[in-house]
């Protein structure tokens, strides 16, 4: 097992679509584990591989609770087939965004096919925060982030606060 680093805005490579995997083989399974590994580490509950500055479609999702056993979830080239007209607004959080937070409005449950560990595919469906957390990872493989369903006015803010404190933590090491 291998920790990858975590990119963080702003980022070219946050902002590209990501291809598909032909199919789920060694090298998909070993980059499907390093990235969780290094979710846990992050203490995240969901991670996209751009987010490790690799181009493929490709996410790590855990979202047991403390004390829960986990519930690792490794898919690739996952596909939205059906969402709820029902939404909910969750405070989401990204890795990439670190410290920053806000409500994103999204469908409330949806359904999904993808390819599983063992280049199989599945179908599911979520809803609450794993839908939230699925579609938030899906959004990273078409290079969004959730500030891209803000108001441009929120957008900018968050941004600036983050550039900021990049700023502030180079100043710091020179
Ligand atoms: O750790 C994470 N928490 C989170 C909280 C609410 C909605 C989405 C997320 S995903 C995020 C990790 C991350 O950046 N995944 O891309
Ligand atoms: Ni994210």
């Amino acid at each position: 097992m291998a920790f990858l680093s975590i990119i963080t805005a702003p980022d070219p490579r946050l902002k590209v679509k990501a291809r598909p995997v032909t199919r789920v083989d060694d090298a998909v399974r070993t980059l499907m584990d390093d990235m969780l590994e290094t979710m846990y580490r992050a203490i995240g509950i969901g991670l996209a591989a751009p987010q490790v500055g690799v181009g493929s479609r490709v996410i790590v999702l855990d979202n047991a609770r403390e004390g829960e056993p986990p519930q690792p979830l490794k898919l690739a080239n996952p596909e939205i087939l059906w969402r709820s007209l029902e939404l909910i607004a969750g405070n989401e959080g990204c890795l990439s965004l670190p410290e920053q937070y806000a409500e994103v409005l999204r469908p409330k449950a949806i359904r999904l096919r993808y390819l599983d560990y063992d280049n199989e595919i599945r179908e599911m469906g979520a809803d609450g925060l794993l839908a939230t957390c699925l579609q938030h990872e899906i959004d990273h493989l078409d290079g969004l982030l959730f500030v891209d369903h803000l108001s441009p006015l929120k957008r900018s803010m968050i941004l600036r606060k983050l550039a900021k404190a990049k700023r502030g933590r180079a100043s710091a090491a020179a």
